[in-house]
Parts: C-alpha cells; sequence; structure tokens
C-alpha cells in the first residue's frame, strides 16, 4: 500500500480535495471528450449555413471539434500500433506548435499512457535524461524536424537504440491518412483522475530538467480554476505562440482552457512579431500567453501599426517578471488587457485579476488563483518574515506536487517535511494578498555586501528610450564578491546611443537607481541567451 499519490500527494489530503468538490473523477481523454461532445452539440444547434467552425488550426490544417476527437483516436491508433503503447507507458512528445500536437497527446491519454512534455529546444541531453528517469521507450516527434533536431534524434539512435522514435507529418493536410485506412481503434486505456496523468518539465535552471509529476484531477482542477479568473470563453480566440508543452500554454489557461470552453485555438509556430501579427489580424485572435521578452519585442515592432489587432482582448504575461515600465504600455500601445501570471509546473499559479487596480496589475505578479492555495514567506530559517517583508516562497496546495518523480534526495530539499514546495523565488506580499516577485534566490547580486535585486535596475534601463531589453546579473569579482553586469539590447538602428555607457550609467544615477546599485559593467548586445520557453537565462549571462 503506498500513501501518496503519483504527485506525492498524502491520500488523506487527496481526500480532502475531493470533498471538497476539487478534485473531480475525470481524466484528460474524458474530458477532452466530454467536452468534444458539447461544443459539437452546440455548434450544431448554433450553425445556419456554411462549414463548420474551426476548433484548431495551423499553417496546413483547420479542424472541427469531432475532426480533433478522430485525429486523437487515430493517433492512438498510430502509437499502439508501431510502437505499442499501452496503459502506464510513458510516452515523450516532442512536437512543434500545431494540431497534431494536441492529436498526439489526446492520443496518448485515450490509451491510458503519459505524456513527457519536451520542448522543441530540447536537445539530447535532456532527451535522453527523461526517457531514462521517466523511463520512456517512445518519443513523438516531427517527420522532418529540421538541421538541428535530425543532429540530436541522430544521436539519439546512437546512443540510446532501444529508444522508439515515431514521426509524424504534422505538415499534411491529413497526417493520420495511413492510420484511418489501417482500420481498428485500440481500446480506450484505463486510468484514473488519481494517477499520473503526465511529466512536466521544470525549467531547470541549474543542470537538467526535473520532471514533475501531475495527476488528472489536480492538474484540471488548475485549469477550470484558472478559468474562473479568465475572460477565456466560447466565443474566443487563442492564440499558441509559446511551445505548446509549457505548462504556461498548456494550463492557464491555455489550450486545455481553449478545450473546456470551446474557444478556438490558433497554433503560431513562433513568437516573432512577423509571425504573430498576421495570425492576429487574420483570426480575430482574442487571447494569448507571453513570457516578457515575447511582449517586448511586440511592443517594439514597428510593423504593429500596419495590423489591425482590435480583436485582442487579455494578453496573458509570465513566465519570468514583467517589468512596470513595459506593463505599463500594454493597454495604451496594444489596446488590451493585461494579466500577469506568476506559475511554475510545479503548481501554484497567482494571477492579477481584470478588475484589481491598474497599479496592482502593472506591478504585481498577482495572488493565488485558488482560496486553497496556502503560501508562506519566510526567512533562511524558514521563520515566517514581517508582513511586506520580502523572503522565500514556499506554497502548498491542491495542484502543488509534494515531490518530484523520482528523486528522493532532491525532494529532501526542495519540499518542507510538512509538504510545501520551495519554489526559489523571493517575492513580498501586500495586504492584499497581491505578490511582487523580486528575483530568485540564486539571481540576488550580493556586491561587497550590498544586495542588489536585478529588477529595480532592469526597469530603470529600460526607460531609456534606446533600450530595448535589459537583464542584469552578478559576475564574479576579486575585490566586492560580486560586480553588477548589464546586458543591455538596443531598439533597432539606436545602438549607437548605448556606446556611451556613462551616459547611460548617469541617466540610471538620474532615475534615482542607489549608486552602488548602477552597474559596473555595461555590455550591449543583440541578443540574451534563452530557455526552452523563451525565458532570458541568467545563468547563461553569469
Ligand atoms: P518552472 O519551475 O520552470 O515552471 O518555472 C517557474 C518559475 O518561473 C517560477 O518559480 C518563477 O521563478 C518564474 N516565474 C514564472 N512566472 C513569473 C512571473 N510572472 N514573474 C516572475 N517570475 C516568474
Ligand atoms: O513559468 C512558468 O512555469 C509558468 C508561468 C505562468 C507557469 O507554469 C504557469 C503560468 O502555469
Amino acid at each position: 500500500m503506498t500513501s501518496t499519490l503519483a504527485n506525492g500527494m498524502p491520500l488523506s489530503w487527496a481526500q480532502r480535495y475531493r470533498d471538497l468538490g476539487l478534485w473531480t473523477d475525470e481524466t484528460h481523454w474524458e474530458m477532452f471528450c466530454a467536452a468534444v461532445e458539447r461544443h459539437s452539440r452546440h455548434s450544431r444547434h448554433s450553425r445556419h449555413s456554411g462549414p463548420a467552425s474551426p476548433a484548431a488550426l495551423d499553417r496546413s490544417r483547420s479542424v472541427s471539434w469531432e475532426e480533433l476527437r478522430r485525429g486523437a483516436e487515430l493517433a492512438s491508433a498510430r502509437l499502439a500500433r508501431e510502437a505499442g503503447v499501452r496503459a502506464g507507458d510513458n510516452v515523450i512528445v516532442q512536437m512543434p506548435n500545431c494540431v497534431a500536437y494536441l492529436e498526439v497527446i489526446a492520443g496518448i491519454w485515450r490509451l491510458g499512457a503519459r505524456p513527457v512534455f519536451a520542448l522543441p529546444a530540447h536537445g539530447s541531453t535532456e532527451l535522453r535524461h527523461f526517457a531514462e528517469h521517466a523511463p520512456a521507450r517512445v518519443l513523438v516527434g516531427p517527420t522532418r524536424p529540421g538541421r538541428r533536431g535530425q543532429r540530436t534524434y541522430d544521436a539519439l539512435r546512437e546512443q540510446m537504440p532501444e529508444l522508439q522514435i515515431l514521426g509524424v507529418d504534422h505538415k499534411a493536410s491529413d497526417p493520420w491518412e495511413a492510420e484511418a485506412a489501417a482500420g481498428e481503434l485500440p481500446e480506450v486505456g484505463a486510468a484514473q483522475a488519481t494517477d499520473l496523468a503526465f511529466l512536466q518539465l521544470s525549467g531547470g535552471t541549474t543542470g537538467v530538467p526535473k520532471l514533475i509529476p501531475r495527476t488528472h484531477a489536480d492538474y484540471l482542477y488548475s485549469v477550470r480554476q484558472s478559468l474562473t479568473v479568465c475572460d477565456l470563453e466560447r466565443s474566443s480566440v487563442l492564440l499558441v505562440t509559446l511551445p505548446a508543452s509549457h505548462n504556461f500554454t498548456m494550463s492557464s489557461p491555455g489550450i486545455l482552457g481553449a478545450v473546456l470552453v470551446g474557444a478556438r485555438i490558433v497554433f503560431a509556430p513562433d513568437t516573432s512579431p512577423f509571425t504573430i501579427l498576421p495570425l492576429i489580424e487574420a483570426h480575430r485572435v482574442t487571447h494569448a500567453a507571453m513570457v516578457p521578452p515575447v511582449l517586448l519585442s511586440l511592443l517594439n515592432a514597428p510593423e504593429v501599426a500596419e495590423h489591425d489587432i482590435s480583436s485582442l482582448r487579455t494578453l496573458w504575461v509570465g513566465g519570468a517578471k514583467l517589468s512596470a515600465t513595459a506593463a505599463r504600455r500594454v493597454t495604451p500601445e496594444l489596446g488590451c488587457a493585461l494579466q500577469q501570471v506568476f506559475g511554475m509546473a510545479e503548481g501554484l499559479v497567482n494571477y492579477t485579476r481584470l478588475d484589481d487596480p491598474e497599479e496592482i496589475i502593472t506591478t504585481t505578479q498577482g495572488r493565488p488563483m485558488s482560496p486553497y492555495d496556502e503560501v508562506r514567506i519566510v526567512d533562511d530559517e524558514d521563520q515566517d518574515v514581517a508582513p511586506g517583508q520580502p523572503g522565500h516562497l514556499l506554497t502548498r496546495g491542491p495542484y502543488t506536487i509534494r515531490g518530484y518523480h523520482r528523486v528522493p534526495e532532491i525532494n529532501a530539499r526542495s519540499f518542507t517535511a510538512d509538504g510545501f514546495y520551495r519554489t526559489g523565488d523571493i517575492v513580498e506580499q501586500l495586504p492584499s494578498g497581491h505578490l511582487r516577485v523580486v528575483g530568485r534566490a540564486k539571481d540576488h547580486i550580493n556586491r561587497g555586501g550590498e544586495k542588489i535585486a536585478p529588477e529595480p535596475v532592469e526597469n530603470v534601463l529600460l526607460q531609456h528610450p534606446a533600450v530595448h531589453d535589459a537583464s542584469v546579473v552578478g559576475v564574479a569579482d576579486e575585490v566586492l564578491g560580486e560586480k553588477t553586469c548589464a546586458y543591455v539590447i538596443p531598439r533597432p538602428g539606436r545602438a549607437e546611443e548605448l556606446q556611451n555607457t556613462t551616459a547611460l550609467r548617469a541617466f540610471c544615477r538620474e532615475r534615482g537607481l542607489a549608486s552602488f546599485a548602477v552597474p559596473d559593467i555595461i555590455r550591449v548586445v543583440e541578443e540574451f541567451p534563452l530557455t526552452g520557453v523563451g525565458k532570458v537565462s541568467k545563468k547563461d549571462q553569469r
């Protein structure tokens, strides 16, 4: 008898969340089928003439809800027939943003198996780690993965010949044509709502990403709860521009939220303004999730003026700290609402509410979405800090894991004895409950004893008219221990104005930065190193 679920949740707590009505008995496949039923019925009733309006589309395909379910069934047939995937198996999914992606993961759930959500940016080191630790013996990827992807798969074939790599031709008008001809569907695999539903990945700021075990019940609760604080509805059009597999894209409220309410899903192949602006215009997109660097490139793209983006209603921005400077530009310049989202694949998700005062929306990262989320803000000795003071954020709740997948040593460090997850984030809490992320514990700079949070420095640099983006890190220094180094990306055509770093430092002082916080080193660069989902990788910058 085990006394915890796959996500480390003690059975007594699982029972409590069930009794409270937060967790239901539904699995992802059941949720998907019920949603398809609802939306198809609705469109049959409301359709007057003309073709069924699409549920999901990408560059090569446009499918209705029923076609989506059929695609998922055929995907499950292909996985079962070609790779023998069965209930309880883990399957690594590394697909670009496309309709077939959704069919593949739903197909895996149909079999009672579990996706391992790899990102397109993951290389053979990470993929091998997932295959070994999940463990998984099948990987689903695109038939034409591009040159880098091909090298990755070649390396994997050599290093792990036992890993079966299944290619899906996502650019075909019907990727499942051959399967449809092959005949019978495999049976729906057995799965319980409290079973492991998939393995999500942590951002992995150090070493390889950790595997995050989420159950059907806890995850679907998180999606439903997200929908209660967001304005996504049936008539909405969601643009998926961050990698589909990322927790933010998937669940906040994301692709699964769109499936639940019946919103249209438009898959964008990448995050560049050249790609997303025409898509927003063509499909009358109402909602999209972005990380701050993507928002900045949208705000600063001269092409914004050439496109009709008046359909936009709400942008969710999160994944990394959004500067107040950029946050304040969203509504005036893009004409839509901003909702800041501070979440983690491990669980806890915070949102600013749509009716919060502007100051809260632009200067905080929101508050927990569930009344059952517990947060504590503590000092280095795990003692609660005084209200309003910055400290380490710990959290526990109905959709936050109590342990990573199969790593007891790491779990002993990452969770408290009473089950709180140590997020590694430094936050302060307002009396209203809103959290302000001050930084990552590891990102704080200790400059000869003066503690410097990078964020306020970045905020000031961003106010400079020639600065597109700024990222501040600590670099080793013999005298001070650490010095501050600012990486800045100039706005197009304005690099010259940043050549004089003395002037940029003077600008920082004029804007009120403490003298010790004015960057010691300023480096003008064309781009920042990014993580798989497009967050700035400070680890690489250091
Ligand atoms: P991961 O564990 O890879 O899912 O990454 C989650 C982490 O991303 C959080 O613990 C934060 O450090 C960071 N993060 C996510 N959203 C925000 C946000 N809105 N503001 C600041 N940091 C964020
Ligand atoms: O960064 C994240 O992991 C994240 C950000 C916003 C997340 O997991 C989420 C919302 O659900």
